[in-house]
């Protein structure tokens, strides 16, 4: 499988990071293509957590080269931080390379996005506040900035300069700040030159050299599908192509070099920020979820709202990736109720819908029309092969198998990079 591409299949923080990192002694590549430092991939090895928020996680793989593609953008300072800290903990940095195309994220974008959301009041997305959407915004209004403009003083005064022109009318006149200096980011910005050169590379190229020598390259996406700026839940959406096509323009591989699409998905729903989320739950099943599943934002701390496993959303996912298989995750979470309920269709003032609808008004109106299956009791997070599973257990996962519309070909049982059920 020389080409793999893993996006998440519903809100994100399905265990992507887990999942990366379990196929990451297989891998020789793993490629960041879409997102920046608002993604969180908690991943634990021997008993030993890592947050990871910009880098890929690939990158605690001995061996794997990670690869931040020009799909990313990124925050500089915390993409230093982020190698610190992995530095002081022993794990092999050196091989990371960064695309000269990738935007780069400054104060002033942190700054809008704040100050966006604060305008928005009750209309607010819920961002991360990382300036994820201004960098983007900047990008498709070509007033962004690249990596390659950190080795251009003159060149990077210009642009800041042009990009800072409308930012600081904007922060001044509407939003009541104070301008920032061309100076003050032209400095700070070239404060990271040094240490960043030996990073760059024309990865595009690089990739196509690795995948014409056979090499295996793993596409880990950033959030999930249904937060996807085109396929998601518009406009509460983060700004990237979360999806398998972000993997094709965010790295610069033609799309005929994909072999396997993996969507990883979580035996129950989250989501973080806000927007419309049919089977979230308000209840104690909810309270049950987040307690158990321990959903809180690792990049925010935020607490996740919880709900029940969405079929026709996992339809919806399998559809626009071209899934080929689910990793089904945090199944052990489930572990101890009585029932469990799956959305099977949605009702939208009294007419069923068997996929997700088109019209944000209706998704945002959508009732889930729910089957529920019958539970289990027995402790699962020590099964390492289907069978080990229990009757119940085994017969939920072949039910959303049967109804999300591509085959389940691992099982998450527990955080651990061991925990996990292989059906070949
Ligand atoms: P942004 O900051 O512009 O990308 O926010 C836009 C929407 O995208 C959602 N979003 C996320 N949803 C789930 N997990 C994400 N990463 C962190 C994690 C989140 C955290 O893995 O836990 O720590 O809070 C993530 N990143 C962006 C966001 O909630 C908005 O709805
Ligand atoms: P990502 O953003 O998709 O990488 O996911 P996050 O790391 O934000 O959130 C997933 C959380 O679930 C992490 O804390 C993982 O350690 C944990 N996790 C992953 N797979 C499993 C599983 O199968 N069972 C349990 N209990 N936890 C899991
Ligand atoms: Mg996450």
């Amino acid at each position: 499988m020389p080409a793999i591409v893993l996006v998440g299949a519903q809100w994100g923080d399905e265990g992507k990071g887990k999942a990366t990192d379990l196929l990451g002694s297989r891998v020789d590549y793993v490629v960041k293509f879409n997102g920046g430092n608002n993604a969180g991939h908690t991943v634990v090895i021997d008993g030993e957590k890592y947050a990871l928020h910009l880098l890929p996680s690939g990158i605690l793989t001995p061996g794997v080269t990670p690869i931040i593609a020009n799909g990313v953008v990124v925050d500089i300072e915390v993409l230093f931080e982020e190698l610190d800290a992995l530095i002081s903990r022993g794990v092999d940095v050196s091989r990371l390379k960064v695309s000269a195309n990738a935007h780069i994220i400054t104060q002033y974008h942190r700054t809008v996005d704040k100050v966006t959301e604060r305008f928005l009041g009750k209309r607010q997305i819920g961002t991360t506040g990382r300036g994820i959407g201004p960098t983007y915004a900047d990008k498709i209004n070509r007033v962004g900035i690249r990596v390659q403009d950190l080795f251009d003083e003159n060149i990077l005064r210009q642009k800041v300069e042009g990009a800072l022109a409308q930012k600081n009318h904007l922060l001044v006149k509407v939003y009541n700040r104070r301008a920032i200096s061309v100076d003050e980011i032209v400095t700070d910005l070239l404060s990271y030159a040094e240490r960043l050169r030996p990073m760059v590379a024309d990865t595009a190229l690089l990739l196509h050299e690795a995948l014409t020598a056979g090499k295996t390259v793993l596409f880990e996406g950033g959030q999930a599908t249904m937060l996807d700026v085109d396929h998601g839940t518009y406009p509460f959406v983060t700004s990237s192509n979360a999806t398998s096509g972000g993997a094709v323009t965010g790295s610069g591989i033609g799309p005929n070099r994909i072999d396997r699409v993996l969507a990883v998905v979580k035996a129950y729903t989250t989501r973080v920020g806000a927007g419309p989320f049919p089977t979230e739950l308000f209840d104690e099943s909810g309270e049950f979820l987040r307690a158990k599943g321990f959903e809180f934002g690792t990049t925010t701390g935020r607490p996740r709202r919880c709900g029940w496993y969405d079929a026709p959303v996992a339809r919806y996912t399998a559809r626009i990736n071209g899934v080929t298989d689910f990793v089904l995750t945090k199944l052990d979470v489930l572990t101890g109720l009585a029932s469990i309920p799956v959305c099977v269709a949605y009702s939208v003032d009294g007419v069923r819908h068997d996929e997700v609808p088109v019209s944000q008004s209706d998704f945002h109106h959508a009732k889930p029309i729910f089957e529920d299956f019958p539970g289990w009791t027995e402790d699962i997070t020590g099964a390492r092969t289907f069978e080990e599973l229990p009757r119940n257990a085994q017969d939920y996962v072949l039910a959303l198998e049967k109804m999300s519309g591509a085959r389940i070909s691992a099982i998450g049982v527990g955080p651990g990079r061991e925990a996990i059920v292989s059906r070949h």
